[in-house]
């Protein structure tokens, strides 16, 4: 699966991984591979466009450009701007509140729509849900004939009658089930090689008659952005609920996958991944991208090696707490760490000291602020020598922070406090206490 496009992004990304610093040259380089690497594999030219824009916007921010392991985050970037782009989380398929709920399949032919109706089907009934099969594509004897015997392998009823139209087979069908308390009616119908009018014009009738809770759009992923049209000119007649994914399991390019999400703005639900009636996956658009990216589990590669930076850092901390070294620098450093990291609470009481804090000054993001404010208006050399800060010094802090006196003796005090503290840790204890800070991922 992507087979193409993964070694080239690997290529990208290994060049990527053995920078010890990025810089803004590196990145754009790399972006412009991708760009390139995403071109060949017919992903549409405005998706990748944005694409691109979105991930350099991303990895031009601080906090990738300063961190110690940066190809890697860089990656995890690129990954969640990908994830993104398929559709970030799974989406289910509807049920009717009174059954049967009416499911419609449509695309182009052989794009494996009776396949994947026979695959629905059969995974709705291990959920334990009844379904029935509708041979709607009376234009061709052996696509019932088809139908029928799928529908025998997975003992799944299939409605069929050759001799009518297709808006009638379907209607009398979705009747048929609600007499035979079959609670899924899932209705295949005809395709053709190319879009074209008559055959719009007949699964739209079906649509109008038979009013499906969900209507789901078949594409075969070895098609690349070809896809995207034909996904177009569907939406616009059906306005469909979903899209199926077909043979991601053969040689596909990524195009169709890539660019089909933002393009027609449905999400993709369902992956076929092979001929056989099992295979059939709800569509995780993060494994995917991980699949796409070549690596099956870069989000733990990024984590370990967010650890691995933690750990550095944390070395590096402990030696100054070890000569009694903190600086205001680093406890700004971590205040604004911890600024981005969402549950202060959670994260205060793992920083040693910090629990004094608690519910005192560094709660809430607003009294981080006034912190931050009053380190900020401290000089470089009170900043590294906090006892230089006497009284006059402190009435300045104060007015340069738009604070009050009290609130920077309160500061001085509790810097104080973490300094003794962290003195008085064993090296042990200190270790695992710095190691439960983490570096904020996104
Ligand atoms: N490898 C692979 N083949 C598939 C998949 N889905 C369908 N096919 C094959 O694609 C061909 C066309 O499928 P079919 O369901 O008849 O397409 P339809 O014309 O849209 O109904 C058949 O040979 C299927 O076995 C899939 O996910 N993987
Ligand atoms: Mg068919």
């Amino acid at each position: 699966m992507f087979q193409g496009i993964s070694q080239k992004l690997e290529v990208v990304f290994r060049k990527l991984r053995g920078y010890g610093k990025i810089t803004e040259t590196n990145i754009a380089e790399a972006l412009r591979e991708i760009r390139r690497v995403l071109l060949d594999a017919d992903v549409n030219y405005k998706v990748v466009k944005q694409f691109i824009e979105d991930v350099q916007k991303r990895a031009l921010g601080q906090e990738v450009l300063s961190s110690i392991t940066p190809g890697q985050l860089i990656i995890k970037v690129i990954y969640d701007e990908m994830a993104k782009l398929l559709g970030e989380t799974k989406s289910d398929i509807a049920a009717a509140q009174t059954p049967p709920t009416v499911i419609l399949v449509a695309g182009l032919q052989g794009s494996g729509k009776t396949t994947f109706s026979a695959k629905l089907a059969l995974h709705l009934k291990t959920k334990g849900r009844v379904p029935l099969l509708v041979a709607a594509d009376v234009h061709r004897p052996a696509a019932i004939e088809q139908l029928i015997s799928l529908g025998k392998q997975i003992e799944i009823p299939v409605y069929s009658d050759a001799s009518a139209k297709a808006v009638d087979i379907a209607e009398r069908a979705v009747d048929y089930a609600r007499k035979n308390v079959r609670d899924t009616v899932i209705i295949d119908t005809a395709g053709r090689m190319h879009v074209d009018e008559e055959m719009m014009a007949e699964v739209a009738a079906v649509k109008e008659k038979t009013k499906p809770h969900e209507i789901l759009f078949v594409v075969d992923a070895m098609t690349g952005q070809d896809a995207v049209n034909t996904a177009k000119a569907f939406d616009d007649r059906l306005s469909f609920d979903g899209v199926v994914l077909t043979k991601l399991d053969g040689d596909s390019r990524g195009g169709a996958a890539l660019s089909i999400r933002a393009v027609v703005q449905k999400p993709i639900k369902f992956a076929g991944v092979g001929e056989k009636l099992d295979a059939l996956e709800p569509f995780y658009p993060e494994r995917i991208a991980s699949r796409i990216l070549g690596m099956g589990d870069i989000v733990t590669l990024v984590e370990k090696a967010q650890v691995q930076f933690d750990e550095e850092k944390a070395v590096d901390l402990e030696a100054k707490l070890r000569k009694a070294q903190l600086t205001f620098d680093d406890f700004l450093d971590q205040l604004r760490q911890l600024k981005s990291m969402g549950s202060l609470n959670d994260v205060l009481g793992m920083i040693p000291g910090m629990n004094r804090l608690k519910g005192n000054v560094s709660v809430d993001g607003k009294q981080l602020v006034r912190v931050e404010a009053m380190i900020q208006s401290m000089t470089k050399e009170e900043r590294s020598r906090p006892s230089l800060i006497n009284g006059s010094r402190r009435r300045r802090i104060a007015l340069g922070s738009g604070t009050t006196v009290q609130e920077v003796n309160r500061l001085l005090k509790q810097f104080e406090e973490m300094q003794r503290m962290m003195k008085k840790m064993s090296k042990g204890n200190m270790r695992r206490a710095l190691q439960g800070l983490r570096l904020p991922t996104n």
